[in-house]
């Protein structure tokens, strides 16, 4: 039979690293964004480290895909090796799922003495503590991942369960992440665990077992992956004093690019004030994300286009959608500019009319493109 240790069980939680990811949409930021997401593994078991912690858990997804390019192993392998002194516990999850092809099942893994896979239900005894591991074998599984984890109620010493998934119905938002997967929130209640150790969802979350201890936590991603996720870029440090005492669960910071993402809402010219004003509180943020809607007069067009575009030199990547911004034109056409050519006046006269006259959001922003190059042509041609 299986002894947990009398003393306290003190570890890492860590999942998600999803190295190799693609970081779609990300641009030209996207090789950045790979290549920060190795180093900051680092940040992980430097903290695992420094906390002298009894072991690290992996919960699943550390790997964005099994055939990860054996580089990309390589570099993880290699920072595995320069913590040998922490021991590592990883369970696969849906991205680095166990089965055929399984990255895990390659010779490298067998080598690391520090490192143990979690591919079997079975209870397995660590420092400190008892681990039920719940291996997910099949991403389209609709039963209770947990299931499999036994009543501890009456067994003695810190039992820790370990999963992939996502906890039904606790999903901040309905979507993807609260169908599949499923894991049953009154998991903790049922065995008599002390704690649920989860990955899968990329934002740090923490729940409560039935008498409002919080027991169930993800860590969230050790690197934020996009720009939906909120309270990202960190691992967890857990400690529990001994059977049935409350785990005390502190977050650390481990992710180094820094992410905003809002929306933006036009009324007038002041609006651009504002905008700068904005941009100037982000100017540190790597990653930003701008939808910008509301209305705009025309001729502070050109003024938002040049502001954009220096924020595309300040941030590692700068989205910016335009879609749902209205640009408007006063009903009585200004005076037309003057750009002393006859041919460049009739234009301008032909596009402002165009635009009144214009009501699909699509063919405005193309009229008001052209209004736009034409008034700064002209412009430079008066120059
Ligand atoms: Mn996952």
């Amino acid at each position: 039979m299986l002894v947990g240790g009398d003393e306290l069980a003190r570890f890492i939680q860590t999942s998600d690293w999803q190295i190799g990811m693609k970081g779609g949409g990300l641009g030209e930021a996207g090789p950045t964004v790979r290549k920060i997401r190795i180093e900051s593994i680092h940040n992980v078991l430097k903290s695992a480290q420094e906390r002298k912690v009894d072991f690290a858990l992996l919960c699943g997804d550390i790997f964005e895909h099994n055939m990860i390019s054996q580089e990309n192993v390589k570099k993880v392998v290699t920072m595995f090796n320069q913590y040998p002194d922490i021991p590592l516990y990883l369970l696969p999850g849906n991205h680095d799922m166990l089965g055929a092809d399984c990255v895990y099942d390659r010779p490298i893994f067998q080598q690391i003495s520090h490192l143990k896979i979690l591919s079997k239900s079975d209870p397995v005894e660590v420092p400190g503590a008892i681990l039920h591991p719940c291996p997910v074998l099949s991403k389209s599984t609709t039963q209770n991942l947990t299931g499999t984890i036994q009543d501890v109620h009456e067994v003695d010493g810190i039992h820790i369960g370990v999963a992939h998934g996502s906890l039904v119905g606790k999903s901040p938002v309905p979507s993807w992440e609260d169908i599949d997967l499923p894991i049953d929130p009154s998991c903790v209640d049922r065995t008599g665990i002390d704690y649920l150790a989860l990955g899968h969802w990329h934002s740090h979350r923490t729940f409560e077992d039935g008498t409002g201890i919080a027991r169930i936590a993800y860590s969230g991603t050790h690197e934020q992956t996009n720009y939906g996720e909120d309270n990202a870029g960190q691992c967890l440090l857990v400690q529990i004093d001994g059977k049935g005492d409350a785990p005390k669960i502190e977050p650390i910071k481990t992710g180094q690019l820094t992410w905003a993402s809002r929306e933006f809402e036009m009324k007038d010219s002041s609006s651009l004030i504002e905008l700068k004003n904005y941009f100037e509180s982000i100017r540190g943020v790597d990653m930003v994300r701008l939808v910008i809607n509301g209305e705009l007069p025309l001729e502070f067009k050109e003024e938002l286009d040049n502001i954009l575009e220096f924020q595309t030199t300040v941030h590692k990547n700068f989205r910016v959608k335009l879609e749902s911004l209205n640009i408007t034109v006063p009903p009585q056409l200004e005076a037309p500019f003057d750009f002393g050519d006859p041919t460049l006046n009739q234009t301008e006269i032909h596009l402002k009319q165009l635009l009144a006259d214009e009501t699909d959001p699509r063919k405005r922003s193309i009229i008001v493109e052209a209004l736009t190059h034409l008034q700064r042509f002209g412009k430079e041609a008066e120059v």
